[in-house]
């Protein structure tokens, strides 16, 4: 459907936009009185406003328990057929404590059966929580568990669990051994309460196991080294796998091997091919930062490409609401995948009446791009499984101000796939590298409404009649010396007519060559009070947490748009409805 065919509304929504957006907090001029009017007129004092308890927040196809809280995920694993999942959760409430790891099934990484909690705080090493790990298939086709514990001290150790029984497809119970705690926080510069979440284990050209545990260690983070020869004694080597001054410690460390431009996964314990890079994945700073570089075998150690001092400019798995991610290499499909923590941004108050906290993303397949300097990541394709109602557009002319709605979906839980063909590429603005510092301030400055050469396009979600609440994910071109770069943006901060969330305008930058293709594309997984987008096939994702009034009191409205003076084509928009899956349904 071309523009010119467009029915009415285009131009009148379009219009409308525009009043919302140029209302927004980086125009500052034009937002006071309307805006003001606007909140105090619906809320609170509009009886129509629901309770932020409502049950149409929870999402319909993420994981999540049936009620109460839950945080990371841990020690997934595909073992004899079965994908599990387990994660910190708290059987008693919705904030976090009281932590033991809830376990789930599944054949296809997106409708899961619950079971009951595998470990429980049981024993002196971790009676005040079972924290974070990983799962290792050891040779023999062996599952084991290492997670740490807080323990009577609350000091955090690392504890091992076995399969009570191997013949259960299930795995439901797990038993912990004897010789518990396995590692306990000794050893020079070590801080036995900053000692935690041990990674999968991989096994080194001696033949010896090895795990990294996240810690601070004379003051600054470490991913400290253990060996094995049994996975059972374990030795401190007296370098950790990699340690850095800019930060003081690192949660969830994740260490993996993939091969540039490959989208099949490795398994670290396996002969690594000729060319294979590493990943190190920290959590800090309530984010998940990467860095790409190689394991140095002779002095096991991993040695990144780039050390950069400053950590805010470190690569981000997701710029978003997303923590604690944790990959696993799936022997089923050959691919790896990796799974985040996504919480809740409304109040604590809010968890506790609704009942539940926390989701977990959409699991993703990862892989390093060609360039070997950037990670992808793209949804498991077996979440296509929970598409229905198909839309499909071809040949939308976009220009500076267009607004074209895309209706026959449910447009509150639905996937889209949008390839945006740029005109003009000469029309990028000029790219400023002290954006990359704070990419959240320059989203909040160069919103949706702030025009760009090229710039801002994407989709405008979970929009209410009026579009007082609306969720833009755009992207922004900018010419940088030799190369583009390009910004998405997910801005929350009109998301909802609610006082008391948390709404940023998250942002993150990513290199494209789009003097070969001129063409970015933009995916959008919508399921409620979750929006995660992937931008130029994986390059950049962002996942947020939205509560709009209109998704509770309504309907709600999803659009492509531009507000760049180049006019942009959409050569395929694809939106499906997304189907309900069975998220922990009881075992039947
Ligand atoms: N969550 C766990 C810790 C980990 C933190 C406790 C990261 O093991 O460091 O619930 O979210």
């Amino acid at each position: 459907m071309v523009m010119s065919t467009m029915p009415q509304p285009w131009c009148h929504w379009a219009f409308l936009l525009f009043l919302v957006l140029l209302s927004s907090e980086s125009n500052i001029p034009c937002r006071n009185g309307v805006e003001a009017t606007q909140r105090v007129f619906l809320y609170p004092q509009s009886p129509k406003v629901s309770s932020i308890v409502s049950k149409r927040y929870r999402t319909a196809y993420h994981f999540q328990p049936l009620s109460n809280w839950i945080n990371d995920p841990n020690g997934p694993m595909y073992y004899n057929g079965i994908y599990h999942q387990f994660y910190q959760y708290n059987p008693n409430g919705s904030i976090w404590g009281n932590i033991v790891w809830g376990h789930s099934v599944s054949t296809d990484l997106i409708n899961w059966i619950r079971l009951e909690p595998a470990i429980e705080r049981t024993t002196p090493s971790d009676i005040n929580g079972c924290w974070t790990g990983s799962a290792t298939i050891l040779t023999g086709d062996q599952p084991v568990i290492i997670y740490t514990g807080a323990d009577t001290e609350k000091r955090q150790v690392q504890n091992i669990v076995l399969p009570k029984n191997l013949s259960d497809p299930y795995l439901r119970q797990w038993k912990k051994l004897k010789n518990n705690p396995l590692i306990q926080p000794v050893g020079p510069g070590l801080n036995s309460g900053q000692f935690r979440d041990p990674t999968t284990g991989w096994i080194g050209p001696d033949g010896l196991w090895r795990i990294a545990v996240g810690a601070e260690l004379n003051g600054y983070s470490a991913a400290i080294l253990y060996k094995s020869k049994d996975f059972m004694k374990w030795t401190r080597v007296d370098h950790p796998l990699h340690s850095s001054n800019a930060s003081t410690m690192w949660e969830c460390p994740d260490f993996f091997a993939v091969l540039p431009g490959k989208n099949n996964g490795l398994d670290l314990s396996a002969a690594i091919p000729n060319g294979a890079k590493h990943v190190l994945k920290i959590s800090l700073d309530y984010c998940d930062k990467y860095m790409i570089g190689v394991y140095d075998l002779k002095r096991d150690t991993f040695v990144p490409d780039t050390i950069l001092d400053d950590r805010r400019l470190w690569s981000r798995i997701d710029y978003g609401n997303y923590y604690a991610s944790k990959s696993f290499f799936d022997s089923k499909r050959g691919r790896r995948i990796i799974w985040g923590w996504t919480n809740e941004t409304d109040s604590t108050s809010d968890d506790v009446a609704k009942g539940w906290a926390g989701i977990h993303a959409i699991p993703r397949t990862v892989w390093l791009d060609s360039d070997g300097k950037q990670l992808l990541q793209w949804p498991v394709e077996e979440v296509e499984l929970l598409r229905t109602n198909a839309v499909s557009h071809q040949g939308i002319e976009l220009k500076k101000g267009d607004l074209f709605e895309i209706s026959g979906t449910d447009t509150l839980q639905a996937d889209v796939e949008i390839d945006f063909e740029l005109t003009a590429i000469d029309a990028a603005d000029p790219f400023d590298p002290s954006w990359l510092l704070d990419t959240e301030k320059h989203c909040r400055e160069a919103d949706a409404s702030v025009n760009g050469g090229l710039g801002p396009f994407g989709l405008v979600v979970l929009a209410s009649d009026n579009m007082e609440e609306h969720t833009t994910v755009h992207l922004r071109v900018y010419k940088s010396e030799q190369k583009y770069m390009v910004l998405l943006c997910s801005d929350l901060r009109r998301s909802s007519l609610r006082p008391g969330l948390y709404t940023p305008a998250y942002g993150g930058f990513f290199e494209h060559d789009l003097d070969k293709e001129k063409k970015i594309s933009l995916r959008t997984l919508i399921d409620r009070s979750a929006v995660e987008s992937f931008g130029a096939g994986g390059r950049v994702c962002i996942t947020g947490r939205v509560y709009p009034v209109a998704l509770v009191d309504g309907g709600t409205h999803m659009y492509a748009f531009n507000n760049g003076s180049s006019t942009v084509k959409v050569s395929q928009l694809k939106a499906w409805s997304m189907r309900r899956a069975h998220v922990n349904v009881k075992m039947g």
